[in-house]
């Protein structure tokens, strides 16, 4: 059960920095972000489900770590 809530939190920090880096590099500027929408424009083509997804994304990860937290 500790491997499956390493992995669901490791995958959150990994997530949550992508996110991030996203937002930071497109502000800066660092990649094409021709419509504005803080996803740079070369990673909308195949992980635009990873944005459009991503409040129900954390959810799910957010509850499903705390469950394990409160059973490990
Ligand atoms: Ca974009």
């Amino acid at each position: 059960m500790k491997e499956i809530l390493y992995t669901l939190i490791f995958t959150a920090v990994l997530l949550a920095g992508v996110y991030m880096y996203a937002v930071y590099a497109t502000s800066k500027g660092i990649t094409e972000d021709e419509n504005q929408n803080y996803i740079p424009d070369s990673w909308e083509k195949n992980f635009k489900w990873l944005f459009s997804g991503k409040v129900i994304i954390m959810f799910i990860l957010g509850l499903a770590i705390g469950y394990l937290l409160g059973t490990v």
